[in-house]
């Protein structure tokens, strides 16, 4: 990385699987038979809020289960060490990250350990269930939900997102399909704006094409060796 500064790093489910959690569009990418494109949806919250709610009571309590792993830690470790620029875009609503020490980060699409109030927008740090019509805390509404970001919502922070992607000099994507957009398409902006682009995968994915590099292989392998 001699004359890279500036990076931002797209992370996927992939990043946190070998942590135990189980990615979207892989075997076992099921929850108790539904697709995640059918309970994260406004609609689906609307039509069985118990449902919606409970698919992510069982993903939060998840967490207290699995710990970072070592692509998690040296995203970490380069987080701490790295003078230029740095962004950890996530697409995965797990703490791992976090508990792996990096810093500049963002969810983009929502985070488990948090609830978002339909009425007044808070965002307010959530452990434990959170059972349909709970109040918020703030407005006192009973409009809390899962913090996260369903399909047709807008992600957070596009903004700054699309500002570091306009300054990166190199764009690394990790564990993750391109299935979903507009993280699906940020490679091409990265490329666009003259960025290099590198896909650490287990497989090839529905973005491949758009990189410079692909190296296929467990994250837990395949980003200790890269940040190295
Ligand atoms: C938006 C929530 C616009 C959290 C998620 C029609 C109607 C409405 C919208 C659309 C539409 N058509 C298209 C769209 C856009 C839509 C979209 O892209 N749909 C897809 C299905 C076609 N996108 C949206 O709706 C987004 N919003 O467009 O808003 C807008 C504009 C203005 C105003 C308002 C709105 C919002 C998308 C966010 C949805 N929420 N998650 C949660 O429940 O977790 S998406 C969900 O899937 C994840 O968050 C993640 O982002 C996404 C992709 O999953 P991956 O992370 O890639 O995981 P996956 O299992 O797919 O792949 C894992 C990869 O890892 C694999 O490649 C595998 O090989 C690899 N791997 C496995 N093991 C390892 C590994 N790699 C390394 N090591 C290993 N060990």
């Amino acid at each position: 990385m001699n004359k890279t500064r500036n990076i931002v790093i797209l992370t996927g489910a992939g990043i946190s699987a070998e942590s135990g959690i189980a990615t979207f569009r892989g075997p076992g990418g099921l929850w108790e038979g539904h697709r995640v494109e059918d309970v994260c949806t406004p609609e689906a919250l609307a039509a069985d809020a118990t449902l919606v709610h409970r698919f992510y009571d069982a993903r939060r309590a998840a967490l207290d289960d699995v710990a970072p792993n070592a692509a998690h830690v040296a995203l970490g470790g380069l987080d701490a060490a790295w003078s230029g620029e740095l962004l950890i875009v996530t697409q995965n609503v797990d703490d791992l990250h976090e508990r792996a020490g990096a810093r500049r980060m963002l969810h983009m699409h929502g985070e488990l350990r948090s609830a978002l109030c339909e009425l007044c927008g808070i965002r307010t740090a959530w452990a434990g269930p959170l059972p349909p019509y709970t109040p918020c805390p703030d407005c006192g509404e009973n409009a809390l939900r899962p913090d996260i970001v369903f399909f047709g919502e807008m992600p957070y922070q596009m903004d700054r997102i699309e500002q570091a992607l306009g300054r990166a000099d190199l764009f690394v994507s990790i564990g993750t399909s391109g299935a979903v957009y507009p993280a699906a398409g940020f490679v091409q902006l990265a490329a666009r704006y003259g960025a290099r682009t590198l896909e650490l995968n287990l497989e090839r994915s529905a973005g491949s094409d758009w990189f410079d590099e692909t190296r296929l292989g467990p994250a837990s392998v395949l980003v200790p060796a890269w940040v190295e």
